[in-house]
């Protein structure tokens, strides 16, 4: 764990234990620069309580990254509840979920929640029956509902830049997308990409999910363990983070990365072994923005649907110039990205 803090360039970490649920608690703030800091409530389990701090972090240095790209009033942070493998009682998951409410109420406003991995609109009411610091709650509890939908239309913006950057049009009918992972996110973002006439290639570990899609839609399904050697022009991670690694790059056969999965890259080294194999990479906290835009643009800036959607495509133009950046410069597109936001963080 002190390696971890060691290392890391963020404010302060929030820790603490639910025994009833026996969860370890972080809420890891990178920075409120710019605002106070946002990001989600991830419930996962890990190895140790070092592997859970050192996630929460990393995500929380990405929000902040993907605040200022985006061009919105709030700093990164982001809360990992680490639980045991088994599954939570609903009584201890409520009651899990109110005892974060209380430990971002003793921040006194300098952190705001919202949906991530394992958690929904419905976890996000929970949290806020003890604080009001909470985005993405159910409409009919004042929230502005599941943001997956429009971070799947930000990913499919950026998919349509990437693909005018490689092949010289933005038009992805006959281009072969895999997308890896049929969840919250990638379930949209296949309807959009069959819409649009793209070949569609999906995998997911819960096969169930992968099969129901397969038979509503024009799609195959490919195993999860051969989603990485699977030909395609556009790989789209929609599900774990760490996919992206010095084993797996090497074995990719696409031309474009351009998904949701946050932190797809095992190190931050990967991106310039992406750019050695001539893969175009589009970094996460750019495209996948979609659901900060919505959650902070419907809850904290009163936006309406027309100003959120028109902040949902402007991650397609973001990105154009992140990848003119990074050819001008004769550096990664993630370098091209961190240096973006690293001028909005000093302006
Ligand atoms: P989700 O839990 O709804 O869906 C993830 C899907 O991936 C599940 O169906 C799961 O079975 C599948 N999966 C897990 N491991 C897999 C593997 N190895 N191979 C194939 N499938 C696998 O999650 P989501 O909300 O769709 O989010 C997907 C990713 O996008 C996550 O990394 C998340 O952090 C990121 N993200 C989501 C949002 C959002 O608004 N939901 C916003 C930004 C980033
Ligand atoms: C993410 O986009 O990775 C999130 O964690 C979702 C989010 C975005 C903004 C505020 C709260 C949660």
């Amino acid at each position: 764990m002190d390696e971890v803090l060691r290392n890391w360039s963020g404010e302060f970490v929030l820790t603490s234990y639910d025994d009833a649920a026996n969860a370890t608690m972080f809420i890891a703030v990178h920075s409120t620069r710019l605002g106070p800091a946002a990001g989600g409530t991830r419930i996962k389990t890990y190895p140790t309580a070092g592997d859970a701090l050192a996630d929460a972090a990393r995500l929380a240095a990405a929000m902040t990254l993907k605040m200022a790209v985006a061009g919105l009033p709030m700093g990164g942070g982001k809360s990992v509840l680490a639980v045991e493998p088994e599954p939570l009682s609903p009584e201890a998951r409520h009651g899990l979920l109110r005892h974060h409410a209380e430990n971002i109420e003793r921040l006194g406003g300098r952190y705001y929640t919202g949906p991530d991995m394992n958690t929904t609109a419905a976890d996000m009411d929970m949290i806020g029956e003890g604080t009001g610091r909470v985005f993405g709650r159910t409409p009919a509890h004042g929230g502005s509902g599941s943001s997956a939908p429009d971070t799947a239309v930000g990913v499919f913006h950026g998919i349509q830049a990437s693909v005018s950057h490689v092949f010289g049009t933005d038009d992805v009918a006959g281009r072969t997308v895999m997308v890896q992972g049929t969840g919250a996110v990638g379930q949209p973002l296949t309807e959009m990409l069959v819409d649009a006439g793209a070949k569609v290639l999906i995998s997911d570990v819960d096969s169930d999910r992968a099969d129901e899609m397969s038979a509503r839609l024009p799609v195959l399904v490919v195993e999860p363990d051969a989603v990485v050697g699977t030909e395609c022009d556009v790989y789209a991670p929609c599900a774990v983070g760490g996919v992206l690694s010095p084993e797996t790059i090497p074995a990719l056969r696409c031309r474009i990365v351009a998904g949701a999965a946050n932190n797809p890259l095992s190190a931050p080294s990967d991106a310039q072994l992406l750019r050695a194999a001539d893969i175009l990479y589009a970094p996460d906290f750019v495209i996948n923005g979609g659901g900060a835009i919505h959650l902070i643009g419907y809850e904290a800036l009163g936006w309406s649907s027309e100003q959120v959607q028109r902040g949902i495509r402007g991650i397609g133009d973001t990105l154009r110039s992140i990848y003119a950046a990074a050819r001008a410069d004769g550096v990664t597109t993630e370098e091209a990205a961190e240096r973006l936001a690293a001028a909005r963080l000093q302006a």
